[in-house]
């Protein structure tokens, strides 16, 4: 075997029928971390517990090291700034979700072999920034712009690719503000933590994780589509590989409860008592906003309005719902649905495509409730 990489991007790999979790997803697994879902109770994530998906390395980045931020390309004033010029123009924060666009993937079948997640890839933050539509006015952008290309530190190899991150967005999208996107170098109002980009990261409210570069070190307008491996090989949704494939881009509705009761702690059921449950959680949309909330309590066979907080204004971020529940002993399957203003939903049969990606089957979730004496179940 001669050491050099593959020269061609290879698919990625489906698990065979029945085929377990391997040490390449667990390797993953341990480093990319979820939201434990009894924290959707927070607004605001808390630190630490908002999930993590990064697909090489951390960049090695101390506190007070020099950084900085190009953007060329087609522009007629190429800029370089640091972080005390990334202060100096005016600042915006907003609540933003963020969602990951392989959540839920371990669940299909057949598996996609990449980050093995449930449904927990999701977390919310106050980001706080740049508008990145002020540092490319400052750039002056050419008429002949197509795309923004967003270059991250992090450097690795993925299905034989050498690459830099790399991700682009449209123009208009760049340019616009709705949303604002941000050159963002706080989380919560403290700097970056390292797995979350530090010093700085692009925050692109409602569109899926892959388009929020962290560790950005260069933008670079460019006059034609870009076609980086991130762009035009990975996150687009094809059933086989030779399919073109659509992209990957804004943030499906979905609906996920606050775990009730208490877990058992290797099945995970949860184990709860007769009488009101109040259930609770959260739901988002990056297409529109969330408009109606159901919950089922009979595995999906029927479903009744839950109730949404009012609406606080903060677009981008998730909203929490309420339902209370008289349970009964017995086993149950709990499940919520969102759906948004546009008219989307989420589906009770797997949508399925080879990375598994932007889907938002609804969530089942296995409840024991004992017996009126509590006590341990009876089984
Ligand atoms: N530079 C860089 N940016 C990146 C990634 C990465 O691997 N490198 N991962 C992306 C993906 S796939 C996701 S889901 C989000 C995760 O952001 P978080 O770790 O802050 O939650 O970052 C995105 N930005
Ligand atoms: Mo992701």
């Amino acid at each position: 075997m001669g050491h050099r990489l593959a020269d061609a991007s290879t698919p990625a790999r489906l698990a065979a029928p029945d085929e377990g979790i391997g040490r390449d997803e667990l390797a993953l697994a341990t480093r990319n971390h979820g939201l434990p879902l009894e924290a959707l109770r927070h607004d605001i994530t808390p630190p630490g517990l908002h999930y993590v998906l990064t697909h090489y390395d951390i960049p090695y980045v101390p506190d007070g090291s020099p950084w900085s931020l190009t953007v060329d390309g087609r522009v007629r004033r190429p800029l370089r700034l640091d972080l005390p010029d990334l202060r100096r123009f005016p600042q915006v924060t907003t609540r933003v979700t963020l969602e990951c666009a392989g959540n839920g993937r371990a669940l299909l079948t057949p598996r996609p072999v990449s980050q093995p997640w449930l449904v927990e890839a999701v977390g919310t933050a106050d980001w706080t920034g740049v508008p990145l539509r002020l540092l490319l006015a400052e750039a002056k952008v050419g008429p002949d712009a197509v795309d923004v290309v967003f270059t991250g530190a992090d450097h690795g190899v993925e299905r034989g690719v050498e690459q830099d991150y790399r991700r682009a967005l449209p123009v208009e999208s760049a340019t616009g503000d709705d949303p604002e996107v941000l050159v963002a170098y706080a989380m919560n109002g403290a700097p970056l933590p390292p797995q979350h980009g530090r010093p700085l990261r692009l925050i692109v409210p409602g569109w899926y994780g892959m388009a929020q570069v962290k560790w950005l070190r260069s933008i670079t307008v460019v006059d034609e589509p870009f076609t980086g491996f991130q762009q035009a090989v990975a996150y687009r949704l094809r059933r086989d590989p030779e399919d073109v494939g659509e992209p990957v881009t804004r943030i499906a509705p979905r609906a996920l409860l606050v775990p009730p009761g208490f877990p058992d702690f290797m099945s995970r059921t949860r184990v709860i008592r007769p009488g009101t449950v109040a259930l609770e959680g959260r739901a988002w949309s990056g297409r529109a906003p969330v408009t109606r909330v159901e919950v089922s309590t009979d595995a999906g066979h029927t479903w009744r309005d839950a109730e949404q907080a009012p609406d606080d204004g903060r677009r981008w971020a998730w909203r929490r719902w309420r339902y209370d529940w008289t349970a009964t002993p017995g086993e149950h399957v709990l499940s919520a649905r969102a759906t948004d203003g546009e008219g989307h939903s989420q589906p009770l049969e797997q949508p399925w495509n080879r990375g598994g990606f932007a889907n938002n089957l609804v969530q089942r979730v296995p409840v024991l409730c004992l017996d009126e004496e509590g006590g341990p179940p009876a089984r």
